[in-house]
């Protein structure tokens, strides 16, 4: 073990030894206000700690420091930040398996199947930017013969981050390590859900890299994203989150004309055609609609067209399957289904449930749950599988971000495909398939970020990920996104004559 943390795999005593704390220039402070919030354990209702409650004051700080330590950050040799970021990813992969409890205790995802998976795409995610750093490279261009002229990248400044809930480790990992290494410094705001992962991951950077270089705030939206969207020495923004504060962000940031990247909602549609198969597909239901975070997740593949052939046979098939899905403590290793992440959240998802039952859908609820009593208070819900829902039904049209998915039966593909499109969103889109002709066609037409065929989502840092439409602005992850996003480009002109 390296590095000057001890490695600590009880969620409940590092939850504690993380409370009531932001991390501003290498040091870990209360909030110049002393005012905390609850962390709350949703399998159990259960308070763990307190987190630091952040507001205008804290932001002034944080960025001041941020302003500090780009001065020298951005001066390094672009291979020197590289390798330290790089370092960031090994440390951290030493912390994946305390990472992932805190995580599972936090956000109710359970550690097996959600918690682990994402705490190992954080360090990877480190890992493969720092091994960029040498692409931060211009142009030269046939400009003049007398003249020669070249594009340089230059660091923005200072990278305002604001990160939703749902994956805290994944978000941040795409948005920081990139601006890390194009030699800007960064202030995080985590989610007022999940504040004690974010810290902990800082925790573990500051132990790489300079102090200064790597801010982190908690707090509520308003309080604190807001006054950090709008601070004048912040060059950048970069938002995962709901539509609504995505477009409020937009146009604070447009008060400045400052760049910003947006990663929205969706309300991505599968199809199945008849020639499927049908036990891949099913398969591909369950890990495409995050069954097991809840459905917690921008791309879940909440509308699934099924051809009348094999509408049946599929909705029975996973039926039975998401009933197989054990439900239960998080942090139980049996456990494939936890919890939704908050009371708020919780009577969202039931109100998409009734409304859609109200509109004549037939809803049918699968996987027990749990019975233990130590979880009676837990935010558990049932997976709902709707059919026979009208197509413009609440829980078929709008982003639900909870384990509700609606079959609709289909015969004619171009009927499907238009109404796969017909949605404000434009994340992601699957269609399953034997015919070559049918996948390239329906790749070509469907209207999303990014379509896969026969299989689902798969996030890694070298593929480009974000949306199109209401979705979002801007794309995160590979050399791309860091480039456009995290630099700016100057054109240099010597004339020789
Ligand atoms: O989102 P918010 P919430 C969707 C999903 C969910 C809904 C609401 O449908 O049900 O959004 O979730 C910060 N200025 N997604 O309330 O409010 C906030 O503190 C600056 C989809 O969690 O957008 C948090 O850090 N920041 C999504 C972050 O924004 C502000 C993931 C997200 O919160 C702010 C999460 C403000 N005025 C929710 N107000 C996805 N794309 O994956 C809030 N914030």
């Amino acid at each position: 073990m390296s590095g000057t943390l001890t490695l600590n795999t009880d969620p409940f005593a590092l939850a504690k030894e993380l409370s009531g704390k932001h991390l501003i220039n290498g040091t870990l402070v209360a909030a110049v206000s002393g005012q905390t919030f609850d962390v709350v354990n949703p399998a159990t209702g259960q308070v763990v700690a307190q987190a630091a409650k952040g507001d205008a004051a804290d932001v002034d700080a944080a960025v001041a420091a941020a302003v500090a330590a780009q001065k020298e950050w951005k001066r390094r040799p672009a291979r020197e930040r590289g390798k330290l970021v790089a370092e960031c990813g090994r440390r951290l992969t030493e912390h994946t398996e305390e990472l992932a409890r805190l995580v599972a205790l936090e956000t109710g995802k359970a550690l097996r199947t959600e918690s682990r998976v994402e705490a190992g795409v954080l360090a990877d995610a480190f890992v493969f930017y720092g091994g960029l750093a040498s692409e931060l490279k211009g142009e030269s261009v046939p400009f003049n013969p007398d003249m020669l002229t070249v594009t340089v990248r230059e660091p923005i400044g200072v990278v305002g981050a604001i990160i939703p809930w749902n994956v805290p480790l994944m978000l941040m990992a795409l948005k920081i390590a990139p601006a890390l290494v194009a030699g800007n410094t960064v202030v995080v705001k985590s989610a007022e859900e999940a504040p004690l992962t974010v810290l902990r991951v800082c925790q573990i950077l500051n132990d790489v890299l300079p102090p200064g270089c790597f801010n982190m705030l908690s707090g509520f939206g308003p309080d604190c994203g807001a006054p950090l969207v709008a601070h004048r020495n912040v060059g950048k923004i970069t938002f995962t989150g709901s539509v609504e504060t995505g477009k409020i962000v937009y146009k604070t940031a447009a008060e400045r004309l400052i760049p910003v990247t947006l990663e929205l909602g969706g309300k991505s549609p599968m199809i199945v055609m008849g020639d499927a198969d049908l036990d891949r597909a099913v398969g591909g239901a369950i890990s495409g609609m995050r069954f097991t975070r809840q459905g917690q997740s921008c791309t879940a593949s909440s509308r699934i067209y099924v051809h009348a052939d094999l509408h049946d046979a599929f909705v029975a098939k996973l039926t039975e399957k998401v009933n197989a899905l054990k439900m239960g403590d998080p942090l139980d290793e049996a456990t494939d289904i936890g919890t939704i992440i908050s009371r708020d959240q919780y009577e969202k998802v039931k109100g998409y449930v009734e409304a859609g039952i109200k509109a004549g859908g037939t809803a049918n609820a699968c996987s027990a749950l749990p019975t233990d009593p130590a979880l009676a208070k837990g935010l558990f819900l049932q997976p709902v599988i709707f059919t026979d829902i009208a197509r413009d039904a609440p829980p078929a049209r709008e982003e639900i971000f909870g384990p509700v998915c609606c079959i609709f039966k289909f015969t004619d593909y171009e009927d499907v495909i238009t109404e796969a499109n017909n949605s404000e969103y434009g994340l992601a889109a699957t269609i399953w398939t034997r015919d070559l002709r049918t996948a390239m066609n329906a790749a070509q037409r469907l209207e999303a970020g990014f379509v896969q065929v026969n299989q689902n989502l798969v996030v890694q840092p070298n593929l480009s990920y974000g949306g199109i439409k209401a979705s979002g602005l801007g794309k995160e992850a590979t050399l791309e996104a860091m480039l456009e996003h995290f630099t700016e480009k100057k054109t240099i002109i010597i004339n020789m004559t």
